[in-house]
């Protein structure tokens, strides 16, 4: 059977021929094909599109970075390797620091992401990195001028004890991540239940749009259980009807 070119699953299949070629290039852990499994299943349950809760997610993210004063965007072989492109445009709309940080952390993989990304237009953080993040292993090496100084954190893809390393340093952490019930979606300070490559275009376009009025109202105080929710109640509906 041939999947139209439109067809949320072909660009999923897409994405995971993406995913496995950058496994072969070295950019992508054997872990993070783990990984993307799981977000594939959960992108399943809820419709392989943005939600509603998603989209006001992404919007409620945008106000945070609007207004943090040292905001910083965290990535990772995953979020590299599918969305480089996607996180040079939301630097340029947001004026973030980009820094790479690593769970299964080599020189020789820190070098080629760096690459990859900054082929993609992305001025990564440099320098030497340092034991910032109270973390016992190498999670724990982050850079002074990144996540030293950040304010608002963003995390796509994130490990569930440096979220919550990050949040005891006092830093808003904003996490993506399809699966509602991970550690990382319930301990972060907002969660976007939603595919990588959706979510950031739209944090980058709320960023040009957004109104101050609305940055105020929406950066407060996000309420991280009620997009939880919203996620479980959407693939609960989606479930319930499965057969129809
Ligand atoms: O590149 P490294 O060495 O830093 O390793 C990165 C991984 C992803 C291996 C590491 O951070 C990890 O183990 O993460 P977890 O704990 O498996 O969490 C990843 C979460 O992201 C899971 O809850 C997945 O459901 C979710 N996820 C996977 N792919 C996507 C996703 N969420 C949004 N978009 C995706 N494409």
């Amino acid at each position: 059977m041939t999947i139209p070119a439109d067809h949320p699953r072909y660009q999923s299949l897409i994405v995971r021929e993406r995913l496995a070629g950058s496994v072969r290039d070295g950019i992508v852990s054997l872990e993070g094909l783990v990984a993307h499994g799981r977000g594939e299943a959960f992108d399943y349950l809820i419709g392989e599109r943005t939600t509603d809760s998603a989209l006001l997610a992404e919007r409620t993210a945008a106000a945070m970075i609007r207004s943090a004063r040292h905001p910083v965007i965290s990535v990772n072989g995953n979020t590299a390797a599918l969305a480089a492109r996607e996180i040079a445009l939301l630097q340029q709309a947001s004026g973030a620091i980009v820094e790479i940080n690593l769970f299964h952390r080599t020189e020789e993989r820190i070098r080629k992401i760096s690459q990859l990304l900054e082929s993609n237009g992305v001025t990564v953080l440099s320098g030497k990195a340092e034991r910032i993040v109270p973390l016992s292993h190498d999670r724990a090496l982050s850079y002074p001028e990144g996540t030293g100084k950040a304010d608002v954190i963003l995390v796509p893809l994130e490990d569930g004890d440096r979220c919550e390393a990050l949040l005891k340093m006092g830093k808003a952490v904003i996490a993506i991540d399809l699966n509602p019930l991970s550690r990382t979606a319930r301990m972060a300070s907002l969660t976007i239940v939603d595919e990588v490559t959706r979510a950031l275009p739209m944090i980058t376009g709320f960023l040009m749009t957004l109104q101050e009025q609305d940055i105020v109202l929406l950066s407060r105080t996000p309420d991280n259980n009620y997009f939880l929710t919203e996620a479980m109640k959407e693939m609960d509906r989606r479930l319930a009807h499965a057969l129809d």
